[in-house]
């Protein structure tokens, strides 16, 4: 690969090491056809920003007040004073911080969603009754009112009310769901440290707070802060937006089909990507789909009807609960444009980069925003009406018809790569094919299944684009490893193959046998992001079920390519209950590294850390019984978490 990162013991992929790479056949084709016709793409912009700045990827610019920006080091400490410890951490803490206002800001109009629901201004019905009523007794929201079962949207408005206070009160106290769900010995943890949170939004203002000129300078203390934000990350944010998308929209609905590009080439209809995090604008517009003045006027412009396609979080949403082909993930966005097939690109929040203007532009694809917070300069913006979302949605159809007009007889581009995937798992159906939490333990105890595994978040232009993700995954099977996923590494996983029944071929026999018993394919998608929940509560039903803490048992949490502030945050909030992690490069997450001598010989390798390094990658275990392990090369990693598994497994006797 071209860029070597010495000070890392690292290297990063130019343009052509990512088109020979990549797994995915499509990604040559479609950057090519995008420089043939004169465009670009994220692999030009990052060759075009190389060398990155080596501050930076050390984690110690420190850019948080007016005096610098400071190039920290050992023997240059900031104007303030401040050493790189400091500033590792500091920055560090901002990024969970965003990541909890992302998630929290996803929750947020998630639950605002339920309550218009609730309150009778929205239509409904409530599709999760079950979550609901499982919610409610946890919570102690009254089922029943003067001997009859009130009506599941009520209960809903209330539990919603809870949940708000969880994201966002002010004064002190216990957050309800994480004191009626979170694990028992997580919590007693917790309590022992002294970071009970209060709510995701007093945390997140606690952190900027604290990160301030002359604020917390001791960064140990920093650090607990730090746990203290990733719980309420976690249980104010993340497992609420969750959960009230399902009770919203009803759980993951098991089925099969088709995903990747090539799925652009069929149908007849007016085509539609949605894109974002949350599904409200997708669901209702898959809903106004079915409406007959809307097939009508999709008629009257030359289309059959109307193609949906998903891209990102958004596009997990809507395959796991109705099996629409998924396209891509975040770096895959302009290349889904490329193709010239998509007369519409609809987004809602997050994940949604400026790159994708040019190319719809030049595609004449019309891109339609719906959140304020996610506008896109040229798009048009159709607000997403809470109330009224069927409003929005045909708003946004007749947008589409509009441009499928426009563009009747558009060059088309569109590289035959699909691949058939089973989709729409959550914990309870994972649990049941395999016959309940004892039936997989009992995989686990007699060595078919070596452990479990999640994969999870984005892509990233520092390795080569998926490759990382699928080969991970690859290796990890072949192990005799199960892996449950999300979001962008899902996509990756999804579009290689390994979602369908006949990827059990790549697994080892022990796994394979496991895996043909329950009739399920060897990677199993959850959904988005937030969903990462579904493997949480996978895992917590496991624990309880062997009578052992989390940290016991074969776990681990994988993210091969992380890009967003949000992909740190999930990896801290699984570290925070005690499942180590694996990130697939040095940073953001600071760790030990080595690195050349100066003038001596390549593999000639000094150690490089600092106090913050030390602290994630090993001092921490003390705290948290797990650590964060970085390991860029996928078969390295696997072998790592391989080691792990084996000496977990001794220790429980399996
Ligand atoms: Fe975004 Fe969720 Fe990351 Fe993909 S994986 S880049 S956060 S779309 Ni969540």
């Amino acid at each position: 690969m071209r860029y070597q990162y010495p000070l890392l013991n690292a290297e990063m992929p130019c343009r052509d090491d990512v088109l020979a790479l990549a797994p995915s056949k499509a990604v040559p084709l479609l950057a090519e056809h995008l420089t043939q016709c004169g465009l670009s793409c994220f692999l030009d912009r990052s060759d075009a920003q190389q060398r990155l700045c080596a501050y930076g990827l050390d984690g110690t610019c420190c850019r948080r007040c007016l005096w610098g920006p400071c190039r920290v080091s050992e023997d240059k400490p900031g104007i303030c004073g401040a050493g790189p410890a400091l500033v590792v951490l500091s920055n560090h803490l901002r990024m969970v911080a965003a990541a909890a206002a992302s998630h929290g800001s996803h929750a947020k109009a998630r639950l605002e969603a339920l309550l218009a629901v609730g309150e009778g201004r929205a239509p409904g019905p409530i599709r999760g009754v079950k979550r609901v009523e499982q919610l409610a007794s946890a919570l102690g929201v009254p089922l029943q009112e003067n001997g009859s079962a009130r009506p599941a949207e009520l209960v809903a408005g209330d539990l919603a009310r809870l949940l708000y206070e969880d994201l966002g009160k002010a004064r002190p106290g216990p957050m309800h769901l994480l004191e009626a769900l979170a694990p028992p010995e997580c919590v007693e943890m917790w309590r022992g440290l002294e970071v009970m949170p209060t709510s995701t939004m007093s945390e997140v203002f606690e952190a900027l707070h604290r990160t301030g000129l002359g604020a917390d300078s001791d960064w140990r203390n920093a650090a607990l802060h730090e746990l203290r934000l990733t719980v309420a990350f976690f249980w104010g944010a993340v497992v609420v937006a969750s959960l009230a998308s399902e009770m919203l929209y009803g759980p993951p609905v098991p089925a099969e089909g088709e995903v990747g590009y090539g799925t652009l080439a069929d149908g007849q209809g007016v085509k539609i990507a949605v894109h974002g995090h949350q599904p409200g604008v997708a669901e209702a517009v898959l809903a106004a789909c079915e409406e007959p003045e809307l097939l009508a006027e999709a008629r009257s412009a030359g289309a059959s009807g109307f193609d949906v396609y998903g891209l990102c979080c958004t596009g997990q949403e809507l395959l796991a609960r109705h099996g629409v082909p998924s396209l891509t993930g975040i770096l895959g966005q302009e290349l889904a444009l490329a193709t010239g097939a998509l007369d519409a690109l609809v987004v809602d929040l997050q994940c949604v980069i400026p790159g994708v203007m040019p190319i719809a532009e030049a595609q004449g694809t019309a891109v339609i925003t719906t959140h304020d917070s996610n506008r896109l300069e040229g798009a048009v913006h159709v607000p997403f009406d809470v109330e009224d979302p069927q409003r929005t949605a045909r708003a946004v159809l007749r947008l589409a018809i509009e441009a499928h007009g426009r563009r009747r007889g558009a060059r088309r581009y569109i590289p035959a790569t699909r691949a058939r995937a089973r989709t729409g798992f959550d914990e309870n159906g994972i649990l049941a094919a395999f016959g309940g939490e004892e039936g997989l333990l009992s995989h686990m105890r007699g060595g078919d299944i070596r452990g479990l595994v999640t994969m999870v978040s984005c892509n990233s232009p520092k390795v080569p684009y998926e490759r990382s993700n699928v080969v991970l995954a690859r290796e990890l099977l072949r192990r005799g490893i199960l892996v449950t996923t999300t979001g962008c590494a899902a996509h990756a996983l999804l579009n290689d193959g390994l979602a369908s029944a006949a990827a059990r071929e790549v697994c080892s026999s022990g796994l394979r046998r496991a895996l043909e018993r329950a009739d399920l394919p060897p990677v199993l998608t959850v959904g988005a992001c937030v969903d990462n929940t579904r493997t949480f509560f996978l895992w917590q039903r496991l624990a309880a079920a062997a009578g052992v803490p989390l940290w016991e048992l074969p776990l681990f949490y994988v993210g091969a390519e992380p890009g967003n502030e949000k992909a740190v945050g999930m990896g801290m909030a699984f570290l925070a209950h005690g499942v180590s992690v694996l990130a697939g490069y040095p940073l953001p997450v600071p760790v030990p590294t080595a690195r050349p001598k100066e003038g001596g010989a390549l593999d000639d390798l000094v150690r490089v850390a600092n106090p913050v390094a030390d602290f994630f990658a090993s001092g921490v275990a003390e705290l948290l019984h797990a650590r964060i392990v970085v390991e860029p090369v996928p078969e390295l990693a696997a072998g790592a978490i391989q080691a792990d598994f084996k000496r977990k497994r001794q220790a429980l006797g399996w």
